[in-house]
């Protein structure tokens, strides 16, 4: 049998790699990992360690806080904030950026992270997942400020998710493709499971909240009414349909299987470019996608390329295999 290799030799390795990642990224990314491990815990525990159900507040987009929420970013905050790479974060779950405390070194990178996406199915025990991002301050100037976090997301550093489903798994880019691990609880560690991840770039799976569509705008409608008619209809094919209500499990699935994942922009809120928040949601997703051979897009552009204005800024997702994705932004680009 191959040896196990753990996430920590993973990263050594990456490191060596032509210095491919500095040895500060590399901690910070085991400290997130750490940090990943304590709220897999907690969600194990569900009932029994009290922490389902909801905590009373909302945050900064007006949702209601989830228990499981707040802890989840406490973790993240308490693991990530004293090991001195890092200059600051922010979270769906918090107004503003947080600045690590100065009685802490300060490091050159800044943290975004979903805490726990996918709250409504915290409390049926249906996966949910942690999703982050790693940029780099910029370094014209000393001190950190919510612009330094306005960065594009084709200048992420890192990117990832940790799904906790039956099983808890890590996903990871660094920009060298899509690697996989896999919590082995025995051993307190993740294990690589999957290397140089590749999405099909045909699929015939689509997943998309259906009870929204008389909301869609054309483009999006005329691509589901497609697939919706199946062999009798123009794709000539018959499709099949996911919706997990989770990000992280959806994205997760058309990682291993190919698919097209889609929240777009809806006629509900017209001023809201769509629901997911493109510097914690969209654009990790979005990095891990193009790394294993599919694309992102908002429609009509590159979500990568998105010059944010805002931190908790939304945006129109469509994501997956290649094709499948390149049909629906051609739809948009005939409007
Ligand atoms: P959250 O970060 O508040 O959990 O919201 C994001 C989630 C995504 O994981 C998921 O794709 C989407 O919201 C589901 O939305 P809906 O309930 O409208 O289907
Ligand atoms: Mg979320």
């Amino acid at each position: 049998m191959p040896p196990k290799i753990s996430l920590t030799r993973y990263l050594v390795e990456q490191q060596r790699m032509d210095g491919h990642i500095p040895p500060e990224l590399r901690l910070l990314l085991e400290v997130v990992a750490r940090a990943c491990k304590s709220i897999s815990q907690a969600v194990n525990k569900g009932a029994l360690g009290g922490v389902l159900g909801t905590a009373g507040s909302e945050n900064v987009q007006g949702e209601i806080q989830k228990k499981l929420d707040i802890i989840a970013n406490e973790v993240l905050i308490e693991a990530n904030e004293w090991g001195g790479h890092l200059a600051a974060m922010a979270s769906e779950e918090m107004d503003g950026i947080y600045l690590v405390p100065n009685r802490y070194p300060q490091g050159e990178y800044l943290l975004l992270f979903d805490p726990l996406d996918g709250s409504s199915n915290i409390d049926v025990n249906v996966s949910i997942g942690t999703i982050f991002s790693v940029l780099k301050k910029p370094d014209d100037r000393a001190g950190v400020e919510e612009q330094d976090f306005m960065q594009a997301g084709n200048r992420q550093v890192a990117a990832g998710y940790c799904v906790y489903g039956p099983q808890t798994m890590l996903v990871l880019t660094v920009g060298d493709g899509v690697a996989m691990f896999t919590l082995d609880r025995e051993q307190g560690s993740f294990v690589l499971t999957a290397e140089n991840v590749r999405i099909p770039e045909d699929t015939s799976e689509f997943a998309i909240n259906m009870s929204n569509m008389r909301h869609w705008d054309v483009p999006v409608k005329r691509y589901i009414d497609e697939c919706l008619q199946g062999r009798e209809g123009p794709r000539g094919k018959d499709f099949n349909m996911r919706w997990i209500a989770s990000m992280v499990s959806d994205v997760h699935r058309i990682l291993i299987r190919g698919g097209v994942f889609m929240y777009p922009w809806d006629n509900r809120e017209p001023k809201k470019a769509g629901k997911l928040r493109l510097m914690y949601e969209a654009n990790p997703m979005s990095w891990l996608v193009e790394q294993a051979g599919g694309v992102a897009s908002n429609g009509k552009q590159r979500i990568l390329d998105i010059q944010p204005t805002k931190l908790h800024e939304r945006v129109s997702v469509i994501l997956g295999s290649k094709n499948e994705v390149d049909r629906v932004t051609g739809y948009h680009a005939k409007l």
